[in-house]
Formats: structure tokens, C-alpha cells, sequence
């Protein structure tokens, strides 16, 4: 039926489209009036989607036909949306799905040119690992948490993830940190007889910077790595700067990173390290690709690194233990599940993906029981005001504590 909805999008005439439909269809039996009006009241739908998501989304395309393409694939993600979506109401997913940018991509182009996925024809069995030990044992129907209040987050998606719940000021950021004269690398330890608050989020303490977009560019590491870094800073000297993912993505091929293409936030504090500062988005804004030189500019106050804290790898608890005592802290997780391309809001839950093998980085800044409250990199208009919200305690669901790393400052 995709040629009933193109008349429509070309002649966007409903009695014409009723006649050559009745034409095309018909035998003696068919009449106009027989055919089923909720088909096309479908199709004219999708359509007004289509348009009002262009407009959104600021698509613009080359020729008509590369438009056909992009609404096709469209049309194909909107139905796997509003199908995911029934399900959530009936309570089988804890999570709603959303159109964003990348509704008009195929999934491999999303695995390509988003993700950097080498080759994508080893990629696509994202399967449950056999040696992953889950912690649920294979409910697939688990419910939403009744704790969490979805519409609110729909009505507003800077609601913190629990507001009664503050960090615990019986711990000194400053002390922690002064514990590491001259730290280095080393695994995180949490401090003693510290207690564990139910719920925190950075957002509400105003120590994280607001959503950024990498645009074309995927440099997520270097959103990750500025991110725990501006709220480690925050905590440091009560003052939150943005500071420059372009100076990573421009000046750290040396230390393993490539620039748009792919890298680690760890590899990031390790320049910053080494470099003993890192510029501000001011002084270095952000142009969304490598550019062929560094051109980091020394400045007396530029912030700097002392110190690299990893979380025990794999651990939750180390990993809430450290959000909560010591800020945000960056993570890298697999993001090749379509479930994650188009999430929206809710507790994003995908038992299937991979614990070993993290493709995006980036920064969790809290955390209430079920979940972890993640920032991304994808501009306010994907997920939840660019969050995700990632099942916690759910066997590293995702890798979500694979590659957890915090710097000291
Ligand atoms: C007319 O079309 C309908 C629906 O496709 C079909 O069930 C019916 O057998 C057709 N009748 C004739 C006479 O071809
Ligand atoms: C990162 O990108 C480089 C350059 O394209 C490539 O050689 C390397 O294999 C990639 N690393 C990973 C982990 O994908
Ligand atoms: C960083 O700099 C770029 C380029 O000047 C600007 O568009 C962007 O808004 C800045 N980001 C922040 C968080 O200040
Ligand atoms: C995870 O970390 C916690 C707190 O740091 C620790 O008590 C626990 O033993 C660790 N679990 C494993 C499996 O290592
Ligand atoms: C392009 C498009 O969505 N066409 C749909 C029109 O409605 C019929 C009936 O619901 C669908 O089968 C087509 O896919």
C-alpha cells in the first residue's frame, strides 16, 4: 500500500486517491464506500507525522526520491515504535520509544555512521552473553516500577529522578579527594562506613552542564570525559564550566582516541594528565569534526586532572557508590539495540545487549533504585531532555559498569 500513501503525499486529494484506489482494487464487488476508511485516515496520519517531523527535526533532503527512501524508513520505525509503544500500555515494557533524529535511518546506518561500527556484519546478533549472569532469572514481561511516575517525566523532562532524596552532606567531596596525594590510576574503594543514599542526581545540585550535541561528529568519549570532569570541577571549586570536547577530539590521538570515529574518556584524563589542562569550550569551542591540529591554547587556570579513580569492573555497587559519594562519573555501554536509538523515557531495559562490548560513551549523574539517570550526547531532543534512564542491578545491564572511570582534580 506504500503507492496509496505516495498518491497522497504527492496529490494530498482524498477523493482522487478514493477513486483510483476503488479503480485499482476493484472488482464487482469493491465499492468506494466498502473501502476501509481507517486505512487511509492511517496513511494521512503517518503522513502528518512525516511533515511535522521534518519540520522538527530540521530534515531537509536532495531530491524527491532520497525523500521516498527516508520516509519509508520512516513509516518502517514509526510502526516498530507505536508497536513497542502498545506494549508498554499493556505494561509489558517499562520504557516508551520516540521518533528523533535518526528516525529516517536504517538500523545499519545507525550502526555505521552513528555508532563507528567497523564491520557491521559481525554486529547485528546483539545476543545475551551465556556467561552473563543476570539477576532476574528470564522474566521478559517485567512490569514498570511502580515508583517511578512516568507521566511527570513526560510533562517534564528535567523532573529529578528523586527529589526527597539529597546527597549525603555528611560526606566531604574535598576530603575524598585530598585522600590521593599524588593518586594516579587506581580502583576505586569506597570510603568507609559509608552508607549508601537510595537515590541521588547530580542534575538537582546543579553540578552537571546542560545536554549537549556532538551533531555529525561521534565523539561521545569526549562528552563523557568533559562531563565528569565539569561536575568533578563543580564540586571542587562551586563553579560549573563547560569545557572543550574539541580540544580532546583535536589533541588526544596519541593517547588511543580517533577523533569522530571512536575513543575512551580514560584515554581522555590521560592527556589531560599528561597536558596538565584542558581548555574551556570557550577558549576552544566545538566545530563537530578533527581538526588537523591541536591548537590547545595554555592558560594559568585551566583546569587540570591529578588523578584517574576505575571502578571495579562490572560493579554496580562500586559504580552507585562512587556516583554517589564522589559525582558523575563516565561509562561506555552498547548502544546497538534499535531499543535505544529511539528511546524515550521510562527504564530503558534490553537484556540482550552486550556487557563486553561498549560502542558509546557516557556520563551517569545519579541514580534511583531501578535505574541509572544517564546523560547522552545527542542533543535535548532524543530521550528523556537527552537522558536515558538504564535499568541498574540488572547483571551490568548494557556494560553499564564495564568501563565506569571518574577523573580526580
Ligand atoms: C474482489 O476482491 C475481494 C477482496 O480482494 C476478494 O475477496 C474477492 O474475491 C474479489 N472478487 C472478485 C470477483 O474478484
Ligand atoms: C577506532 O577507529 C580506528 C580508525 O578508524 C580503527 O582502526 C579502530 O579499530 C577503531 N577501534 C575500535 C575499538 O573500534
Ligand atoms: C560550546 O561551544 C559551541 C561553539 O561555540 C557552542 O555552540 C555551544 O553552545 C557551547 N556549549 C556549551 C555547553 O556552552
Ligand atoms: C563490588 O563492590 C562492593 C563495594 O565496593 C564490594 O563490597 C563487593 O564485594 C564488590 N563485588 C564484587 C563481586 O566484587
Ligand atoms: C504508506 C502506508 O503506511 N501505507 C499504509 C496505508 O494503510 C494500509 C492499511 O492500514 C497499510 O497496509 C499501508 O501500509
Amino acid at each position: 500500500m506504500f503507492w496509496l500513501w505516495c498518491l497522497t503525499f504527492f496529490t494530498g486529494n482524498m477523493n482522487l486517491v478514493l477513486l483510483l484506489t476503488g479503480l485499482i482494487l476493484g472488482n464487482s464487488t469493491t465499492n468506494i464506500n466498502d473501502f476501509n476508511n481507517n486505512q487511509i485516515e492511517e496513511n494521512l496520519s503517518l503522513q502528518r507525522t512525516w511533515s511535522e517531523y521534518k519540520v522538527e527535526f530540521g530534515k531537509q533532503y536532495e531530491s524527491n526520491e532520497e525523500e521516498f527512501l527516508r520516509m519509508e524508513i520512516f513509516e518502517r520505525n514509526s510502526k516498530m515504535i507505536d508497536k513497542h509503544n502498545e506494549l508498554f500500555r499493556k505494561g509489558t515494557f517499562s520504557y516508551q520509544l520516540g521518533h528523533n533524529q535518526f528516525s529516517d535511518m536504517s538500523h545499519q546506518e545507525y550502526l555505521e555512521k552513528i555508532l563507528n561500527i567497523e564491520d557491521i556484519t559481525n554486529e547485528p546478533t546483539v545476543k545475551a552473553e551465556p556467561t552473563v549472569q543476570y539477576n532476574w532469572k528470564g522474566d521478559p514481561t517485567v512490569k514498570a516500577d511502580p515508583t517511578v511516575q512516568y507521566d511527570n517525566w513526560k510533562a517534564d523532562p528535567t523532573v529529578k529522578a528523586d527529589p526527597t532524596v539529597k546527597a549525603d552532606p555528611t560526606v566531604k567531596y574535598e576530603d575524598f579527594n585530598d585522600e590521593y596525594e599524588n593518586p594516579g590510576e587506581f580502583t576505586f574503594m569506597p570510603p568507609e562506613n559509608y552508607e549508601v543514599p537510595i537515590s541521588i542526581d547530580w542534575r538537582s545540585h546543579g553540578a552537571v552542564t546542560q545536554v549537549k550535541d556532538e551533531e555529525h561528529c561521534g565523539a561521545s568519549w569526549a562528552f563523557s570525559a568533559t562531563g565528569a570532569l565539569e561536575s568533578q570541577l563543580f564540586r571542587k571549586t562551586h563553579h560549573l564550566i563547560p569545557l572543550s570536547e574539541q580540544n580532546l577530539i583535536d589533541c588526544t590521538g596519541h593517547y588511543g582516541n580517533h577523533g569522530c570515529r571512536n575513543g575512551t574518556a580514560i584515554n581522555s584524563y590521560r592527556y589531560v594528565v599528561h597536558n596538565r589542562g584542558i581548555d574551556t569550550n570557550i577558549t576552544y569551542p566545538y566545530h563537530g569534526k578533527q581538526q588537523w591540529f591541536c591548537r590547545y591554547k595554555k592558560f594559568a587556570n585551566n583546569p587540570t586532572v591529578r588523578g584517574i579513580a576505575h571502578i571495579a569492573v562490572g560493579n554496580e555497587t562500586s559504580l552507585a557508590v562512587a556516583v554517589a559519594s564522589a559525582g558523575p562519573v563516565s561509562v561506555a555501554v552498547d548502544a546497538r539495540s534499535q531499543k535505544f536509538r529511539f528511546y524515550k523515557n521510562g527504564v530503558f531495559d534490553e537484556p540482550h545487549c552486550s556487557t563486553r562490548n561498549p560502542n558509546r560513551e557516557l556520563l551517569v549523574v545519579g541514580y534511583g533504585r531501578s535505574f541509572w539517570v544517564v546523560k547522552n550526547s545527542w542533543g535535548k531532543g532524543w530521550g528523556l531532555g537527552g537522558y536515558i534512564y538504564m535499568s541498574r542491578n540488572r547483571g551490568n545491564q548494557c556494560g553499564i559498569a564495564t568501563r565506569a572511570v571518574f577523573p580526580l582534580v
